[in-house]
């Protein structure tokens, strides 16, 4: 399939590492694909799911105790600790290599090693990187046949370039104690061992699209960033696009998909999606920014996924899909999770395998199941989706889960606010990682997990970007779906009326709204937003939901100001002024 030495070499010295009974080179060709597919339904690993209700759709349950990413497990291992900064997991690469060697010594006997080459990006644009990813699972192989452009298109891609990821994949013996998820940036290298979960195993998302290409990003002048791309068309027609960076499970894919409310509809405006993951974002030849979706599927979460609260995407898991430690149904052989609809079904097997009695109070699909579709399902899927520039960021939004401190929304007075704004996000944790659910930690822009280097070079960097853009640089927004109010419910209804904000922070963007300043910046005025139709939700609701306590806001400072020190002399000083600024914003 190449004559690329550098390919071919690397995989040989693989494959004398982990050697396997058999090498298969993927060339994303259907004959291959169905022969893959059957030979995971023929040893279990899949389940083939309704033809008629679920065509092409296919069922996996992952080891019990493999349903997440694994931070604790997770490593950047650049040469210098230093690099790897203060957030990182590090450890000498010689002496990781060194230690993974043994664990992948031999690791693939009497299994397959698929050579999957990949294209993150549309074929063709001068955004895309390729990776190549070895692994002895079907299950990844067909995953990233969905989240990536795969086979020969991608290695033609690649062409003699040396400038391809290299990622290793064994399922091993699937232990957790010797579960690894390394990274070594500057070998362009990723080595993923004893897991069989999304994010620790499909290479092209988290490991490269954002922890390798956050680092390659820095050098090179870019930024890869956990972050959805959408697109808002107004009844003039016009679409201002906009990118937002939310914690794992904080609502990205539901932003991305969403139907605005009836009236709006009636009014002409829609929105598109370009991404709900990941954005990879260039300077433009006009100054301003662009972004392109990396993926080319959702990876999505199931749970919460219904006709209301995302349709969209919804309808696109209706096919060609692969459904992750959801409820299979075996009345009619399709699937189910909580929050799909009332009716869970009687005759079932959970996530785990066993069978499952909806009554008697347990969970039967994981809060961390997924649905792998691909994004050409998508009904709402942007037409810019496969263009090779991208498309232009009027605005960037950070957000994530707190019960209590951040309003329903706010704007950065410029961008050095925003990246303040940014840097010191907080969010409770998610069922997307392994550990605690429910506890607030800083995750500056959505990429604690995520960024491949030093975070405090990471915000320099974001600073810098700034700098460039001047003043075509996008504004910088804030939103907080998830105020609670004293019973612990959420007040904002959320998903489609989200909508109602979008639209002040677009018209912010165009000069057309006004806002109010507040100690942490600016604010819409109350009745700014549009809260007709809504049930139970007034001006008065909304005034509430953008109130500032000044208390909870100067424990936030301390917060800050202890998160900070973390990084020592590589916090950026603006972002020291910036807390200043807030300290005595609060004491005024
Ligand atoms: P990752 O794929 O892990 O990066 O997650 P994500 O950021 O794409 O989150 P997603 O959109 O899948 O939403 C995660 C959970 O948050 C789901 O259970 C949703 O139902 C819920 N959620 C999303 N948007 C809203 C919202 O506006 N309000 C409320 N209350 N819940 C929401
Ligand atoms: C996330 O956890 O942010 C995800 C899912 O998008 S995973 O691919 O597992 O990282
Ligand atoms: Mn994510």
């Amino acid at each position: 399939m190449t004559t690329n030495k550098k390919v071919l070499d690397w995989v040989e010295e693989m494959k004398a590492l982990v050697k396997p009974d058999k090498v298969v080179w993927i060339d994303g060709s259907e004959a291959q694909l169905k022969e893959l597919r059957d030979q995971a339904l023929a040893t279990g690993e899949m389940e083939a799911l309704n033809p008629e209700k679920l065509p092409g759709c296919l069922l996996h349950r992952t080891a019990v105790n493999d349903v997440a990413r694994v931070e604790g497990r997770t490593y950047i291992c650049s040469r210098k600790q230093e690099d790897a900064g203060p957030t990182n997991n590090w450890e000498d690469p010689v002496v990781m290599y060194d230690r993974l060697r043994k664990l992948y010594d031999g690791a693939m006997k009497g299994r397959t090693m698929y050579v999957l080459p990949y294209c993150m990006g549309p074929i063709g644009s001068p955004f895309s990187k390729v990776g190549i990813e070895l692994t002895d699972s079907i299950y990844v192989v067909l995953n990233m046949d969905i989240m990536t452009r795969m086979g020969q298109q991608a290695l033609d891609q690649l062409g003699d370039s040396n400038d391809f990821v290299r990622g290793l994949h064994s399922k091993a013996k699937m232990e957790e104690e010797n579960r690894y998820i390394v990274q070594f940036p500057e070998d362009n290298t990723i080595w993923s061992i004893n897991s069989g979960y999304g994010g620790n195993v499909l290479l092209g998302k988290k490991c490269f699209a954002l922890r390798i290409a956050s680092y390659q990003a820095k050098n090179e002048g870019w930024m890869a960033e956990h972050m959805l791309i959408l697109g808002l068309q107004n009844p003039q027609g016009e679409i201002r696009y906009v990118c937002a960076a939310f914690p794992s499970a904080c609502g990205k894919t539901n932003l991305a998909m969403l139907i605005p409310p009836k009236k709006y509809l009636d009014a002409g405006y829609k929105v598109w999606t370009v991404g709900d993951d990941i954005a990879w974002l260039r300077i433009g030849p006009d100054g301003r920014l662009w972004a392109i979706n990396p993926e080319n599927g959702f990876f999505g979460v199931a749970p919460g996924t219904n006709e209301k609260s995302n349709p969209n995407a919804l309808a696109t898991t209706r096919k060609n899909t692969i459904f992750t430690n959801v409820v299979h149904n075996l009345d009619d052989n399709t699937v189910w999770w909580e929050g799909l609809d009332k009716n869970p079904p009687k005759h079932a097997v959970n996530w785990k395998g066993e069978p499952w009695d909806c009554t008697d109070g347990s969970k039967g699909a994981h809060p961390n199941s997924r649905f792998t579709a691909p994004a050409v399902n998508c009904p709402c899927l942007s037409p810019e989706f496969d263009n090779p520039n991208g498309v232009p960021i009027s605005a960037i939004i950070f957000g994530g889960r707190r019960a209590k401190t951040a309003p329903l929304v706010y704007q950065s007075r410029n961008w050095q606010h925003g990246v303040f704004v940014g840097s010191t996000m907080a969010s409770e944790t998610t069922a997307a990682a392994a550990g605690a659910v429910g506890v607030v930690r800083r995750d500056p822009m959505a990429m604690l997990p995520f960024c491949g280097y030093h975070m405090g070079d990471y915000f320099q960097h974001w600073l810098e970007m700034g700098e460039k853009l001047g003043d075509k640089a996008p504004k910088i927004f804030n939103v907080n779906w998830f105020r609670t109010d004293d019973e612990g419910h959420f007040i904002w209804p959320g998903f489609g009326d989200n909508m109602r904000v979008l639209n002040w922070i677009v018209d912010r963007c165009e000069g057309k709204a006004d806002a109010v300043e507040t100690p942490i910046g600016y604010e819409p005025k109350p009745e700014d937003i549009d809260v007709e139709g809504l049930d139970g939700v007034t001006t008065e609701t909304v005034r509430s939901l953008l109130s500032v306590d000044k208390d909870l806001w100067k424990d936030e400072v301390a917060g800050i100001q202890e998160f900070y020190t973390k990084f020592g002399d590589k916090l950026p000083h603006q972002l020291k002024d910036e807390l200043a600024t807030l300290k005595a914003n609060l004491e005024k």
